[in-house]
């Protein structure tokens, strides 16, 4: 019952590439592949492109999209009917946070980056993925044309030059025929894990997160409170989230908030027991704060108008728009490992690196040789430098496939909020309304992307928020949701104001602490949690994991577990 591809041809997509030599080789279900520039002039290189075609599918055809970064909707689409988000008429900045690839797709195109797994009406199954992704992007996409419906595999170089004489070996690309989409991803998953030399065995990681109570408006009187309630509490990690620095790109600083600065939070959060934890947004800084102010250089600059900043991110809680660093230069590098260094040295053994997209956003950069997906590889690795082995490093807002290898626990879903499903007075992002914070969003990731649970890192399905009131969620809700974060065998973080809670939420806790273990020892012995509706509808209902059965109904947010 399988699915078959035939390859015939390859493509090359850039600026002056005629001196372009693609090298491609197909050994059974594996292609590998370089590129090479024979030539005597640099070439730019945008996409290399593996074409196959589709010989004998039965409509309809879905997939499987697996999004490009953490909060990136990742789900199944029926080729044909649904389309690419980008198709919209929407902000290019949008598209160049959500894809690897921030074109428009075109037409009636679906695109799933990384993986995908094809799903006919015979219920024929093939898995199409690239096996590693430091070097660079690779998304999948399914086209109509004159020959039928191709499969594309596009290694996305994102403009990378490529000199005279220089070769680039690409990320191999497998497809693979199958019987059962989960199996179909926890052996792709397990081969990209082994490639990349995945960090699969940190603890199981329990804990409180400051962000999903408070948000940007948390004190450090707001800490001090829960850390005097937290000691009943089962945590390990105790994370202060967004809101102690005076700007971002200060991390060592605190605002007037935080009267004891970041030393005294470490060591208040330390004598109570707890790994001190920390958010930062490294790769982004604001245009008013101490390192922009001292470092224009250190900016990377509009690709459209390189007199300007680029932008790394908009966001109204930080004043506006904040640029990205240039993390393509040795000494922004430096300065990310000593930042990190330095925040370890104040006694944070956990840091949470945020927005981290922007490192792969399109602009003008010092270094023009590297890939997207190696400028975010490389910005990562200096953090690593700093903190060291030991540090528990979280990639948030990050894009997945560059990764693994070198962050121990990876957001794999949109924020949750104290509501189900997007709150109507958020920003409209068209086509990208589901990336804004949603349990019901973070749901269908936390499911969709299970299999990669201890294979590629730990999966953070983000906190549970466990409180029933100041919140918008039902108990139905709080329990569905926490309930899917126990059977993903995922990281537990704690998001609320510890003096809500009662027996009733510690009891829940407690319910879903035991669930998480057992998931988590499963994956950790090879047999991650799987999600066996995932190709049946945009947002699946059922997560296995360990034996248990987890049964929702994302519409009004109820589960069952059995
Ligand atoms: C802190 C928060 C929390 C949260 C992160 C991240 O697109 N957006 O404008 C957008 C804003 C915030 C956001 C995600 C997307 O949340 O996921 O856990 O740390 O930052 O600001």
């Amino acid at each position: 019952m399988s699915l078959r591809l035939e390859l015939v041809r390859h493509e090359v997509h850039g600026t002056a590439t005629e001196g372009l030599v693609v090298d491609v080789d197909q050994d059974g279900d594996r292609v590998t592949w370089s590129v090479a520039n024979t030539g005597d002039h640099p070439a730019a290189v945008d996409q290399i492109a593996l074409v196959f075609t589709l010989p004998e599918v039965r409509f309809p055809l879905r997939l499987f999209r697996n999004g490009y970064q953490s909060w990136s909707v990742t789900d199944s689409a029926a080729f044909g009917l649904d389309t690419d988000p980008s198709v919209v008429d929407t902000l290019p900045f949008l598209r160049d946070m959500h894809h690897a690839d921030r074109e428009p797709a075109a037409g009636g195109d679906l695109r799933s980056e990384q993986v995908t797994v094809l799903a006919d009406h015979d219920g024929k199954l093939a898995l199409v993925g690239f096996i590693g992704g430091r070097h660079h992007d690779g998304t999948i996409r399914l086209r109509s044309a004159a020959d039928g419906v191709q499969v594309r595999a596009e290694a996305t170089l994102g403009g990378a030059v490529l000199e005279p004489g220089a070769r680039r070996t690409l990320h191999p690309v497998v497809v693979r025929p199958g019987a059962d989409p989960s199996v179909l991803l926890a052996g792709w998953a397990a081969e990209v894990s082994a490639a990349e030399q995945a960090r699969t065995t940190a603890p199981y990681q329990v804990g409180w997160c400051s962000w999903y109570h408070y948000f940007d408006g948390v004190t450090e009187a707001d800490i001090t409170a829960n850390l005097a309630l937290a000691g009943d509490w089962p945590f390990d990690v105790f994370q202060l989230d967004d809101g102690y620095q005076p700007e971002i790109g200060d991390w060592l600083a605190t605002n007037e908030k935080f009267p004891s600065g970041v030393d005294g939070v470490a060591s208040a959060i330390a004598t109570a027991g707890f790994t001190p934890g920390i958010w930062l947004a490294p790769f982004i800084v604001a245009p008013g704060s101490e390192v922009a102010i001292a470092h224009p250089e250190w900016l990377a600059r509009e690709a459209d108008d390189t007199t300007q900043p680029m932008v790394g991110m908009f966001n109204d809680i930080w004043g506006g728009f904040m640029y990205g660093l240039d993390i393509t230069r040795p000494d922004v590098l430096d300065h990310l490992a000593t930042t990190a260094r330095d925040l370890v040295d104040a006694g944070y053994d956990y840091l949470k690196l945020d927005f981290t997209f922007s490192a792969k956003q399109r602009g003008l950069y010092a270094d023009p040789t590297l890939t997207p997906a190696e400028r975010v590889r490389g910005a990562y690795d200096a953090v690593r430098r700093g903190a060291g082995e030991d540090t528990f490093i979280l990639g948030c807002g990050a894009p997945l496939g560059s990764l693994v290898g070198v962050v121990d626990g990876m957001r794999i879903g949109p924020d949750v909020g104290p509501h189900w499903k997007t709150d109507p007075l958020t920003a409209p992002l068209p086509g990208y309304r589901e990336t804004q914070p949603s349990t019901r969003g973070a749901w269908r990731s936390t499911l969709a992307r299970a299999f990669l649970h201890r294979q590629f890192w730990l999966n953070d399905p983000d906190c549970l928020m466990l409180r029933t009131t100041e919140t918008n969620l039902t108990p139905e809700q709080v329990r569905a949701w926490a309930l899917a974060v126990g059977v993903s065998g995922g990281m537990a973080l704690v998001s609320d104001d510890l003096a809500l809670l009662g027996p009733p939420e510690r009891a829940l806790l407690d319910e879903v602490l035991s669930l998480g273990r057992e998931v988590d020892a499963a994956a950790l012995a090879g047999s991650p949690p799987s999600c066996p509706d995932l190709l049946d509808a945009a947002i699946p209902t059922t997560l296995q994991g360990a034996g248990h059965t987890l049964v929702g109904d994302p519409e009004t947010g109820t589960a069952t577990l059995t």
